[in-house]
């Protein structure tokens, strides 16, 4: 899978994509991630990509030119590569608060994707015509970042954990919270005994049958305490 990066901040990712799971899928050649600075298609002396916004009110907003640009520049390279035959090869996507809400089967149909092309607001936000050279914007959550280039890296590690031979062991995706809709049992490893506090004996047991009923139960129990709208999302209502 191929993943552009537009931004005004490149610097900001080496740092999360160079370690761990992200550093290893780019190893083994499962993800490739390319950055591109912003600022680099903006036609202005000083490089600045945003302007005040018309109609008055605080801030700056993301001229659309330089996205535009950037995103033509791109498709003319990354995706003349890989040949944008079949339609959903790539997508173009704007990190915004505005945006379809990040979630699990948000990410597996990213990661079903080849390519990605993330575009990263800044400032008050883009110009809205964005909207317009763009396949689909996706929001991580109801709240008001300084900019899309933490959003891009957590769509980013969301993406690369649904991408075959990322995560070691398939399974894991399988049996994680929201991966069936309920949140995941509780874990526990060693020691037996922490502060008085023990684990279940049930996982002590190697009694499968039962630690599987446990795991079950505890799911459903949590989800239902913490996140009862997870079970009516669930059943439809
Ligand atoms: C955001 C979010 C987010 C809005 C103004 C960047 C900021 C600034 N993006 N999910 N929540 N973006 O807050 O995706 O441009």
């Amino acid at each position: 899978m191929r993943i552009d990066v537009i931004t005004i901040f490149p610097d900001m990712f080496p740092g999360v994509l160079g370690a761990s799971m992200l550093k290893r899928a780019q190893e083994a050649g499962l993800l490739q991630v390319q950055l591109h600075d912003l600022r680099d298609y903006s036609h202005d002396k000083h490089r600045k990509v945003d302007d005040r916004p018309y109609g008055g009110g605080p801030g700056m907003v993301m001229r659309v030119e330089p996205i535009a640009e950037a995103l033509e520049a791109i498709r003319s390279t990354a995706c003349a590569a890989h040949g944008e035959a079949a339609p959903g090869t790539c997508q173009r996507i704007l990190m915004s608060p505005e945006g379809e809400p990040l979630s699990t089967l948000v990410a597996k149909q990213a990661a079903a994707v080849q390519h990605l092309t993330v575009v990263c607001g800044h400032y008050e936000g883009v110009d809205e015509r964005v909207k317009a050279v763009v396949d689909r914007a996706i929001s991580i959550g109801d709240y008001v970042l300084t900019g899309g280039e933490l959003p891009a890296m957590v769509l980013i590690d969301a993406v690369a954990r649904y991408i075959p031979g990322v995560i070691g062991h398939e399974d894991a995706t399988k049996e994680e919270s929201f991966a069936d809709g309920q949140l995941e049992y509780p874990q526990y490893t060693r020691p037996p005994v922490f502060r008085g506090l023990a684990v279940p004996d049930v996982l002590l047991s190697g009694d499968h049958e039962r630690v599987a009923a446990w795991r079950r139960e505890q799911s459903m129990d949590r989800t239902r305490t913490h996140r009862p709208d997870l079970l009516r999302e669930r059943n439809g209502q």
